[in-house]
Parts: structure tokens; sequence; C-alpha cells
């Protein structure tokens, strides 16, 4: 049954049924068409015929081209790649794929939104499925996960209904993937197992960077068999090598409008250019003697187990590096389900996976409509497939001799059943006993103190966010007692952060001496409040705090896969430009050269235009000298928007030579000539009044900016100024800034006007 696999292998297999176009057009019987521009018609003028095969059998295909879309997670791209296994996990498992070091095994990954549907865009605030198929030596074991390590509902029987509130409304079907309308909280404010979810949406989680900047998770808790039959559980994680960094809501807004397919253009573009996306395989693996221990339960999926409790074992790395040669055949045909797994690998009693075990399967009759969806090219496993099933819908395979039954002797007692030591799939014996009943164990009944323990852990600038995002969201709330049914949960996680929500939807604050909400920035009171805003939690071993669940403390750091926007008209230093995209190269980001124009600006070429792109499709923006260029950005509204807006969201930003002149000129300058005269007035509520003049940063304090104080104080906030004399040294400078991702303690955000 096992077959040797390497990264190859699954390539191979798609191979026999890619087709590359022929010289010659013919129809599906392969009659060679002789006119593909007219139908048949009773002279030039007359009717069309009835006899005309060629336009009956074009537009019958083309009326059947839909299937239908998911009913979640519609909203999807996938990539091919490798698994390769750097530990084994035999002591745990017998899966060849946990066990075999140096194994490759192919992969094909669907990322997804949930709310959405096929066609809506991909930065929504939502949860983003994230579904791993291994081909493995034993056939196909998929994770089916997502980027947040719980779930809204603890028993699958509540799925429906969760969907159904969260999905567009039924009577207008508004609004489209957006969890921000009354039915959503109608339900969650009902459903409070859902708060510490809630919470993870609410933050950075819920936006990603990119598909290759998230983490992702099995979620629920499995079981790991080995070659012995003894068990052991598991959770599975993904880590990202570049690791996870978020957009920020007014971006995300953006770039829904700006550029829909931002997620998957950003990992299309960068397979398509010979880059990878990465992720090491993390397990945590314990045993059900101290899951007994905890005070929550591993069968609930609203519970995650802190790093700090079971430390997250990195055993392997994932590697995507294949797009896919068609979008419908691959990724919206694959079909993903809990169900497969491989020897070694086995569920556990999680209501949650249970009700997913019988879900998948019955979901993929319905999309793809026969019961032969397994022999699609994209599902069909790398191992022999043998077995008496046969017929049915679109049956693919032509399987051969009399016998289609078991046992028999007249096909010599073939296929035969193969025993667990040569391979076969073993359940593992769990004992169960109990009475049969619709209940909830007591185990699943704290529904706080992990919302609490994510809160705690977040750092003030993202409990800033979920505070603004949950604003933002219950502001959409129509109706009245959704609102405060939602404020009383949020009392229970913290009273601040109900409290900073109440203020802006005008209800009273839940504790006395609040800030008020300073728009779309905190004022310095807000963070100060927000920083010392935690509450006790008893939940998951008396922790208050969890690692690894903040975005802001131990994320890897790196420039690698950022964009920069290089802002340039006619007459660009094109020398500047040129080292300044040989340090991106080197880095491995990438920088556009965004000008008034496309094509030719003097020795340099524009491949985006100040119209056709914007900042919020960028990581950072620099402004590279030369005088008649900066003469023209300087009346350009859009260039000045350009910097406010990258500013605002945290980018870094640079500007070289005359470039500077731009920078100090932009509605931004009166804002960083206050940085960089008086240092990180992050507390300070005093900025230069809208009317001070400003004439260049450089002559702030009398510094040169481009070495002295003034620079420093900018640059610790993300800012590069580089006089012609001293580029080199501060493109260096902005090119590693890249890797910090965001940089808020810039004073007074909220003044700047985008
Ligand atoms: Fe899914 N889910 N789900 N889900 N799910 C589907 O299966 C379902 C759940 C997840 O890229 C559907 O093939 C039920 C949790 C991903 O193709 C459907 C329940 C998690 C994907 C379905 C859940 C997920 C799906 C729709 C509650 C994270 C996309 C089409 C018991 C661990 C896979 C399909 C892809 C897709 C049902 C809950 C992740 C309808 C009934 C929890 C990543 O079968």
């Amino acid at each position: 049954m096992a077959r040797k696999v390497n990264k190859q292998s699954k390539q191979d297999d798609l191979l026999k049924d890619v087709l590359n176009p022929g010289p010659e057009l013919t129809d599906n019987m392969g009659h060679a068409v002789s006119d593909d521009q007219n139908s048949l018609k009773a002279g030039p003028r007359g009717p069309t015929l009835l006899e005309d095969f060629l336009l009956r059998e074009k537009i019958h295909h083309f009326d059947h081209e839909r299937i239908p879309e998911r009913v979640v997670h519609a909203r999807g791209a996938a990539a091919h790649g490798y698994f390769q296994l750097n530990e084994s996990l035999a002591r745990y498992t017998s899966a060849n794929v946990l066990t075999e070091v140096g194994t490759q095994t192919p992969v094909f990954v669907r990322f997804s939104t949930v709310a959405g549907s096929r066609g809506s865009a991909d930065t929504a605030r939502d949860v983003r499925g994230f579904a791993v198929r291994f081909y493995t030596q034993q056939g196909n074991w998929d994770i089916v996960g997502n980027n947040i390590p719980v779930f809204f509902i603890q028993d699958a029987i509540k799925f429906p209904d969760l969907i159904h509130s969260v999905k567009p409304e039924p009577h207008n079907e508004i609004p489209q993937a957006a969890s921000a309308h009354d039915t959503f909280y109608d339900f969650i404010s009902l459903t409070p197992e859902s708060m510490h979810m809630l919470m993870w949406v609410h933050s950075g989680r819920g936006l990603p960077r990119s598909f290759s900047m998230m983490d992702g998770f099995g979620v629920h808790t499995f079981r790991l068999v080995n070659a012995k039959g003894e068990s052991h559980f598991v959770k599975f994680h993904w880590k990202p090598l570049l690791g996870a960094h978020s957009l920020v809501w007014d971006e995300a807004q953006k770039i829904a409008g700006k550029d829909a397919d931002f997620h998957r253009r950003t990992m299309w573009d960068t397979i398509d250019q010979g880059g990878t996306l990465e992720w090491d395989l993390g397990v945590q693996i314990f045993t059900a003697a101290e899951a007994e221990k905890w005070d929550f339960d591993v069968l609930d999926a609203t519970k995650l187990i802190p790093e700090d409790l079971v430390p997250v074992r990195r055993v392997g790395r994932m590697v995507l590096n294949r797009n896919p040669d068609n979008y419908f055949s691959e990724t919206e045909q694959v079909a993903f389900m809990t169900t497969n797994i491989v020897p070694g690998i086995d569920f556990s009693d999680d209501p949650l996976l249970q009700g997913r075990n019988f879900s998948y399967l019955d979901t993929q009759l319905s999309r793809l409509g026969s019961p032969n969806w397994q022999q699609l090219p994209i599902n069909r496993p790398i191992n022999p497939v043998s077995n008496n099933q046969r017929e049915g819908h679109m049956r693919q395979t032509i399987n051969t001799g009399r016998v289609s039954y078991f046992p028999n002797t007249l096909g010599g007692g073939q296929p035969a059943e193969v025993p667990a030591p040569a391979g076969g799939y073993v359940t593992y014996p769990e004992q169960l006993s109990g009475s049969k009943l619709r209940r909830r164990p007591e185990s699943f009944a704290d529904h706080y103190g992990q919302a609490r323990l994510f809160w705690n852990s977040q750092a003030a600038i993202e409990k800033e966010h979920i505070v603004k995002s949950l604003q933002f969201e219950l502001s959409k709330v129509e109706i009245r007692d959704i609102r405060v049914r939602m404020l009383d949960h949020l009392e229970k996680i913290n009273p601040v952060l109900a409290s900073q929500v109440a203020i802006a939807i005008g209800e009273p604050a839940r504790v006395k001496q609040m800030a008020v909400p300073g728009g779309s920035a905190d004022s310095a009171i807000e963070t100060a409040l927000l920083t010392t805003a935690t509450s006790q939690t008893t939940a998951s071993g008396k922790q208050q705090q969890a690692s690894g669940l903040s975005l802001e403390a131990g994320q890897p750091k790196s420039p690698q896969g950022r964009k920069v926007a290089l802002l340039a008209a006619d007459g660009v230093n094109a020398e500047q430009i040129a080292a300044v995209q040989k340090a991106l190269k080197s880095a491995g980001a990438t920088g556009d050269v965004v000008g008034t124009h496309l094509g030719d600006l003097g020795g340099v070429k524009a491949t985006k235009t100040l119209s056709n792109t914007d900042a919020v499709l960028y990581d950072a923006v620099l402004i590279p000298g030369g005088a008649k260029s900066i003469q023209t950005l300087m009346m350009n509204g859009d260039a000045h928007a350009f910097l406010a807006e990258a500013y605002k969201h945290g980018k870094p930003v640079g500007a070289l030579g005359e470039g500077v002149e731009l920078l100090t000129a932009s509605e931004i300058g009166r804002l960083l000539r206050a940085v960089a005269g008086t240092g990180t007035p992050a507390s300070s509520t005093t900025a230069a009044a809208p009317g001070d003049a400003v004439k260049t940063l450089s002559e702030v304090g009398n510094a040169s900016l481009a070495t002295g104080t003034g620079a420093e104080n900018l640059a610790a906030q993300g800012v590069f100024v580089g006089t012609n004399g001293n580029t080199q040294n501060t493109v260096a400078k902005f090119v590693a800034a890249l890797g910090e991702h965001r940089f808020w303690n810039r004073p007074h955000l909220g003044q700047v006007p985008v």
C-alpha cells in the first residue's frame, strides 16, 4: 500500500491530467472546428439552426461551469509545496510522515476567509482557514485548521447557527464578508463560550498581513498512536518563519477596495518570482493524565494549551513553492476532510471535531456532485487506490475483472485486508462508557478565563486595536439590547475594555475615570489605562499571561517579503533608486517605483503610478532625491496622501537628499518636526501648531539630521532621513526597519488626516 514519496511525487501524478493547448481547435468529441466565430444560420441575417452542435456544445458547457461554492471558506487561494520532517516522533506515532526524517512529503495548502462569498475581498476581518493536505506514503492526511487556535463554539450542533448569524442577513443579503451586524452579535451575545475566540478575531489575528505571516493551528486535540499502540494527545501548530504580523483595520478596509486580491496576489507573486512561503510544524504533546490536572478541558475547542504549560516542539518545515496550474481544477476542487488521517494519528472526543468528521464528507457530495470526487486529480492520493467500490456519476477509472466484492475466491481473495503491523488503519481502542445524553460537561463551563488570559497577554497597542475594533463593530449593531449584552460580556473579560467600548457606543462607562476615546488613535491617557488593565484569571494553570499570544512579543522580524514604494517623478535620482533596489533585494524585499506616470523617468522605469496604487498596498515608503522629481511631487496631492497614510499606519518612511524637503512639506511634516526636535514625545500632548513655519527638517535643533540626535529621534519612530552625503547609511537603516513591521510609538497619530 505504502509508496515512497518525494517532493515531486504529486506533481508527477497531476501531470497525467495536465492538458496544454494543442495547435488545432476541436470540440469535446475531437471534431476539428472550421469556424468558431459564427453560429450556423439560415442566411447571414436569418435565425440560428438547432442543428448547430458546435454552438450547443460550447454554450452547454459554459452554462454549467460553476459548482456550488463552499458554504464556509468560499474565498481562498492555494499553493503546492512539501513538508520535510527534521525530528522523528516515532516514540509517539507510527505515521511515516512524522517518523521518517528527511522525507519530503508533497503538500497542497489552501488559505481562506470564512464568512465572505467566493468573490469577496481578502482582507475582511475574519478567521483564516489554513488547510494542509499531505500526500503521504500511507494516503492523504489533512490538517484542516485555522490561523486562530480556538473556535467560537464547543459543540458541532451550533455550527449552522453560528454561520447563519455571521453570513449576510437572509432578508437583504447584507453585509458581505463582515461580522459587524446585528444577527452575528445577537447570536454571539447569547453564546458566552465564543468570547475567547471573539477576542482573537478583534485582535490583529483577524487581519493578517499575508498568508506567509500567519500562524496555523489544528485547533482540536488529536491523538498520536505509536507502533506499540500507546496514545498521546497532540495539538498541531504552524509557525511562520517570517513571524505573525497583521494589518490595521483602516488599512484592511482600504485594501479591500484598492486590491481585493491582496493576499492571493502576494502569495502568487512571491512564488512566481521564485520565492517561498515557509512554516515550521510544531507539536504540543501531552498525556491524558497531564490533561486531567489542568483547569480547562482539552476536548473543549474554545480553549488553547498555553505554550508555557506545554512547549511547542518544532519538528519539521513546510515550504510552499509552486502555484497551481488551474484555479478551478486544483484550488476550487480540492476537498479537505478532517477524516483524512493516516495510521498513527487519530481523533480525540472533542465534540466539535466529531461533528466535523461527519460534515466534510457530506459537503463534498453537494459541491462536487458525485461520490467519485476522490478521483479528481487534486484529491486522489499518490499511493494506489484499490477496493471494490464501483460506478456512480462521472466514474473515471475503468476497473477490470468480474470481482467487485469481498471476500472472494474468484479474484484470488484480493484486494485483501491489511493487518495493522503491515500498515492497515486501526482505530485507537479507547475505553468508553456512559449514558446517552445531550449535555455539556462541567469542565467546559468557564467561558471567560482564557479570554482574560488572551487580553492580559496583549501589548497596549494590541489592546487598543481590540478596543477600536469592538467600538467599530458594535457601533454598527442597530439594536441597543444586543450592544448592551455585549458590554456585559466584555466587562467580565476586563472592565476597562468594556468601558472604552461603552463610551464609544454611547453607553455609560463601567468603571470610573475613563478616558474619552481618542478617535482613530488613542490618547496617551487611554494607552496608559489599557497598559495596566489586566484581569485576574484562574484558567490555564493560574497563569495571568501566556507566551505566543501577542503579535508584539517574540515574533521573528525580517525584511523578507516586504514591499516598498519608491515615490518618483521625471528627474528622480536614478543612482539612489538603484542603490535602494539593491539593498532591498539582498534583504529579500522588493521595491516598486511608483511614478507620476508609467515608464521612463530618466534612467528609471516606473512600474506603478500614484493613481493605480496606494500606500496601503506597501509595507513602507521611501522618497528618493532628485530636485526636479521632488518639485513635481511637491505639487502632487496623491504623493502627500501616500506619505501621510503610510505614516499613520506605522510604516517605515524614508527620504533621501531632496526627498527630505517633500517629507518636511507633507501633512506629517509638522508632527515630524516635533519628533525630531523633542525626542519621543509619546506622552506629550503638545504638537507643533498647524501654522508653524517649517522649512526643512534639518533645521531642527541646528542638528544635521543625517547624523545628529534629531535623526536618531526620528529613526526611533521609523522615519529615516539622509542628506545626499549620507544616503547609504540611511538606506541600510530603512531596510532593517522593515523587519520591525510597524512603529506605534509615533505621537499624535490621531491628527494625521487620512
Ligand atoms: Fe469547517 N467546514 N466546519 N472548520 N473548515 C468546511 O468543508 C464545518 C471548523 C475549516 O480550504 C466545509 O469542504 C463544521 C473548525 C477550513 O477547502 C464544511 C464545523 C475549523 C475549511 C465545514 C466546522 C474549520 C472548512 C465547507 C463545526 C478550524 C476550508 C467546504 C463542527 C479548525 C477548507 C468544505 C478548504 C470548510 C464544516 C468547524 C476549518 C461545510 C460542521 C473548528 C479551513 O464541511
